[in-house]
């Protein structure tokens, strides 16, 4: 079992060695255990900020948090790799959007939707509208994660899902929208499908998505 407590615990210390050494503990003890770890990495990178927030952390220790936290998902991802054997269940797009650098939230998303089996073309962070749907087109994708965490990262992400109309592929491409700020009426705004604000909610929805073809039984 997973020593879920030790995980976060390190990470929130700042504590490489021993969260690094936890993480090992965890890989050892198989795919399901890992998965657990990711889990922890999140509620614990979360925690962070909201300590942030209280101004019981800085900026530097949640950077800090953040650079640490890719390093214990470093050690995650092969055994969850091997695990899958190269199955994927679907391919979606996934960038933080225009004038908004955080990479935190969605690399830590996108790694729990690749444990799950779902292929993530990351196209980084402040990504413009034209290039997301561009990447959209050449991949050939029906499912698009866009993620956001200023208040002005809503009109970025409303004009992303605008170049998408104007592009003629609105019903082609599920737009899923993320977030601590979203919520039902800001995701109505965008004009997306769906919004989610953290990443086991993400990994159903895109899931079920892929499964179903969504994009095919719009107005069913
Ligand atoms: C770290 C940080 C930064 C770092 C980011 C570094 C990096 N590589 O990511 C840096 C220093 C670059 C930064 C800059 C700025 N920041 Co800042 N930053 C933060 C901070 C402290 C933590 C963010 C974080 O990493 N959280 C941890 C992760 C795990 O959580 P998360 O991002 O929320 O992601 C989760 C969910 O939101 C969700 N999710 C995320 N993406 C997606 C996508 C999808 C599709 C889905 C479904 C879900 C989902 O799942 C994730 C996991 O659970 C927050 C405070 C806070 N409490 O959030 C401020 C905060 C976001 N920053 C803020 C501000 C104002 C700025 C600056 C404008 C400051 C300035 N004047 O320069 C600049 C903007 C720069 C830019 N253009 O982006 C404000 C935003 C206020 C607002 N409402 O607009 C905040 C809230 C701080 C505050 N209280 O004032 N910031």
């Amino acid at each position: 079992m997973v020593e879920r407590g030790a995980i976060a615990e390190a990470l929130v210390d700042l504590d490489k060695k021993k969260l690094l050494a936890a993480t090992r503990e965890a890989v050892k003890d198989g795919p399901e255990a890992s998965r657990e770890a990711l889990t922890a990495l999140e509620t614990a990178m979360n925690e962070i900020s909201l300590a942030y927030n209280r101004k019981e952390v800085f900026l530097p220790q949640v950077r800090a948090a953040g650079d640490l936290m890719r390093e214990a998902m470093d050690l995650i991802k092969p055994v969850l790799d091997a695990e899958r054997g190269g199955h994927m269940a679907g391919r979606i797009i996934f960038a933080t959007v225009k004038g908004d650098r955080a990479s935190t939230g969605k690399d830590v998303v996108i790694a729990m939707m690749e444990a799950d089996g779902i292929e993530v073309i990351d196209l980084g962070v402040n990504v413009s509208p034209e290039r997301i749907v561009r990447a959209c087109v050449e991949e050939d994708v029906h499912v698009m994660a866009l993620s956001g965490i200023l208040t002005s990262s809503i009109d970025s992400m409303r004009e992303t899902v605008k170049a998408l109309e104007e592009s003629g592929l609105r019903n082609d491409v599920m737009v899923l929208v993320g977030g601590r700020l979203l919520n039902d009426e800001t995701c109505a705004r965008i004009g997306a499908d769906a919004w989610a604000f953290n990443a086991i909610t993400s990994v159903e929805i895109v899931r079920g998505w892929l499964t179903a073809k969504a994009w095919e039984r719009r107005g069913e």
